[in-house]
């Protein structure tokens, strides 16, 4: 199986780490989530806690906000850190391999609970598909979630037409 690098984590932590793969899937048991269906029947596959990749790294008491980034849209998202820190996922595995790009991967962000697409600073339109990078950081930062109603509908058009 290629072992390339499928997320980063950088900026207010103590040792920035890259994962593969075989890297999430071999974080602590205590971390994963087998079958994210069973906390949400949209989702399929299995995840690991955000808590799971933050304990590797170390955030510094500086880290407030979470940045999301998906390279491959130029989608992004910054949400602070302390309100999703127990209750964030990243699915990266469906039937044993990396999750398809069709689901979001290989890298989704989960929140559980998030408040409904467009309703909420913390909403659904923070679950970032794609993601390939985390970045903590002091002061909030990019996030570019569309804002008005026009640009969300512009935007699920184009899901669709993807
Ligand atoms: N990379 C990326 N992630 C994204 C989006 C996007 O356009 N690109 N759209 C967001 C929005 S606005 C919403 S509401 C949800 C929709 O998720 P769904 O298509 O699985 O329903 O994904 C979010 N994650
Ligand atoms: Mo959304």
């Amino acid at each position: 199986m290629s072992e390339s690098v499928l997320l980063k984590i950088t900026g207010e932590v103590l040792q920035p780490a890259e994962f593969t793969f075989a890297d999430l899937a071999e974080i602590d048991a205590a971390h994963q989530l087998v079958d994210v269906s069973r906390i949400d029947p949209r989702r399929q596959g299995d995840a690991v806690a955000l808590e799971g990749l933050l304990s590797r790294v170390g955030c510094k008491t500086s880290a407030q906000y979470l940045g999301l980034h998906a390279s491959s849209d130029d989608f992004h998202a910054s949400i602070p850190l302390a309100a999703v820190r127990e209750r964030s996922l990243l699915i990266y595995r469906h039937e044993g391999r990396p999750l398809s790009v069709s689901i979001g991967g290989p890298v989704r962000f989960y929140i559980r609970d998030s408040a409904a697409c467009k309703t909420d600073e913390i909403d659904e339109c923070a679950n970032v598909k794609f993601v390939d990078h985390i970045e903590l950081t002091a002061e909030r930062g990019l996030d570019n979630r569309p804002d008005d109603d026009e640009e969300h509908e512009a935007l699920h058009r184009g899901e669709q037409d993807a």
